[in-house]
């Protein structure tokens, strides 16, 4: 079992001001930050990342969305990083996260959920990758 996993703050909680308060969660929580920046994504490039959902029918938005904005994107490490992770950050939809998960508090709707959160090893490996160098993450 890999120690890290990949995060997003979304752009809805960027132009919310949550960013600031989503970070210091993540530290509080006891993840080390291996890697961070703000970025923004293109259209095309937020279709490649999110490739695996599109032929869902909320693919076109989630597209327009994740390139609406800027965003930051981090690498994150704890044990048991990836499912601990996915825990803190709650329900996909806001309205089913638990009390005190960052989407219960920060989210905007199902579609605007202001974090991501890896869902295996290999897909946190793969993502981190798809945003940092390896001269990006050398701690
Ligand atoms: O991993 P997670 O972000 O919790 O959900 P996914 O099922 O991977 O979907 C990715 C992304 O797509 C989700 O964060 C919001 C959006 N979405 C949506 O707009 N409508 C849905 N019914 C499901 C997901
Ligand atoms: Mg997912």
């Amino acid at each position: 079992m890999s120690n890290r996993t990949f995060t997003m703050i979304k752009p809805d909680a960027m132009k919310n001001g949550h960013a600031g308060v989503i970070i210091d969660r993540f530290i509080k929580e006891g993840y080390n930050i291996v890697a961070l920046k703000v970025t923004r994504l293109s259209a095309e490039k937020a279709g490649e990342f999110y490739a695996v959902h599109r032929e869902r029918p909320f693919y076109g938005e989630l597209v327009e969305f994740m390139s609406s904005g800027p965003i930051v994107a981090a690498i994150l490490e704890k044990d048991n990083a990836v499912s601990a992770f996915r825990e803190l950050i709650g329900a996909t939809d806001p309205a089913k996260a638990a009390d005190g998960t960052i989407r219960k508090l920060y989210a905007t709707s199902l579609g605007e959920n202001a974090v991501h959160g890896s869902d295996s090893d290999e897909n946190a490996r793969i993502e981190g990758d798809f945003f940092f160098s390896g001269l990006e993450r050398v701690l």
